[in-house]
């Protein structure tokens, strides 16, 4: 039976890999991003009846509730959800951050993605589907001017957990997946535009590229139906835990 996926943020980075990835397998793939320009190409690439594209802002909720009941037919019926849209915005410190940087991270990382689950739980409870949220090692770990971002992502972390309980006999999987350093557009982002910060980042660090997530994503939704990862965390090799700071006097 072909099984159908929702993924967010498949303009770039790991949603786009993701299409890639499960339409390659098979799948029917509902792509989802601002950017329509990016979704047309994976559906010009598997074809409208593989590849559904649905173009909103994730903070948007009525865009997404129309979105969701404009599903073509063959796309209604959602078996997996991969939360992925998300972003960081800015790096500096908590006492020189820009609120509305942390209200976009908090609305679209937190917010949207309840929002969509929230939409999506009673189909994926009847169909035992899966849900894999995209968190980070910021949630897990602190790290200066990360603040905001990692609150965004512990509380994904934490959320997924606390779906785990609640789905408990539903037969409904939830996966957190906690990726360190990959190179996407997400450095462009967090410094609004700054291809030399991100060029600077990335080189020479061996990053883990977003057709690595995507693998791991795969293979999470692929496991066995008694199976459920509850958290992945994953990191390049290059990066490791630089430990604690003191200040003196
Ligand atoms: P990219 O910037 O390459 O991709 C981000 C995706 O999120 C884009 O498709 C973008 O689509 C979408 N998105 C952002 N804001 C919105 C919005 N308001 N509405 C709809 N879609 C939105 O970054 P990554 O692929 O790296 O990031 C994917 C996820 O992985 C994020 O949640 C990020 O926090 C997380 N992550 C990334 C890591 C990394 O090192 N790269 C490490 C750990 C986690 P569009 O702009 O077209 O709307
Ligand atoms: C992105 C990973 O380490 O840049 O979530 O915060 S990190």
């Amino acid at each position: 039976m072909t099984r159908t996926a929702l993924i967010t943020g498949a303009t770039s980075g790991f949603g786009a890999a993701a299409v890639h990835r499960f339409a390659q397998a098979g799948w029917r793939v509902i792509a989802t991003g601002r950017r329509a320009e990016r979704l047309q190409p994976l559906v010009d690439a598997y074809g409208p009846g593989q590849v559904h594209a649905a173009v909103f802002d994730v903070r948007d909720s009525a865009a997404m509730a129309a979105a969701l009941a404009a599903l073509p037919a063959g796309f209604a019926d959602i078996d997996l959800l991969v939360n992925n849209a998300g972003l960081a915005q800015g790096t500096a410190p908590a006492q020189s951050a820009v609120l509305e940087d942390w209200r976009t991270m908090i609305d679209t990382n937190v917010t949207a993605l309840v929002t969509l689950t929230h939409h999506l739980l009673p189909q994926l409870v009847a169909r035992k589907g899966a849900i894999i949220n995209i968190s980070s090692v910021a949630g897990v770990y602190p790290y200066p001017g990360g603040n905001a971002y990692g609150g965004t992502k512990a509380f994904v972390s934490q959320f997924s957990l606390g779906l785990r309980a609640d789905l408990h006999g539903s037969g409904v999987r939830v996966t957190t997946i906690e990726p360190g350093m990959a190179e996407t557009e997400f450095t462009l982002v967090r410094t609004h535009g700054n291809q030399a910060a991100s060029d600077t980042l990335y080189t020479g660090a061996n990053p883990m590229t977003a057709e690595d997530i995507a693998e791991q994503i795969f293979f999470v939704a692929t496991l066995p139906a008694h199976l459920n990862i509850n958290r992945l965390e994953i990191m390049p090799v290059s990066q490791s835990f630089a430990g604690f700071q003191v200040a003196r006097d």
